[in-house]
Parts: C-alpha cells; structure tokens; sequence
C-alpha cells in the first residue's frame, strides 16, 4: 500500500467482493478489517483478493 487511496481502492474491492459485509482498512496502522460470512468464504480468499489486486496480505493474529 503506498498512500490513503490505495487503502481506499482495497476497502472498495473489499467491499464489492461477495461474502464480505464490511471491510475497513487503515493506511496508517496497515491494518484491515474485514468482516464476511464463514460459509461463502474464508481468510484465505479474502487475502488472495487483496493479491489479486496487486497487495500484500497476511492474517492477522489477534
Ligand atoms: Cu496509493
């Protein structure tokens, strides 16, 4: 991610993207959140979205 509107650009992907209900992505921590539904998909296709669009990804441990 290089400034505000890429994030913008992966939360706007994010958000079209079908099973995801809500994306956020912060710029300045480089950190998202991403809340979708488990029986559509799951972690991994939500970070090889993020790939597809040209970005790193990794899960987040909480
Ligand atoms: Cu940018």
């Amino acid at each position: 991610m290089h400034c505000g509107a890429c994030a913008a650009g992966i939360q706007m992907f994010l958000s079209n993207t079908d099973g995801v209900k809500n994306a956020f992505i912060d710029y300045n921590t480089k950190l998202g959140e991403v809340e979708y539904d488990n029986e559509k998909i799951n972690q991994k296709t939500v970070v090889k979205a993020v790939e597809e669009v040209g970005y790193g990804a990794s899960p987040a441990q909480n």
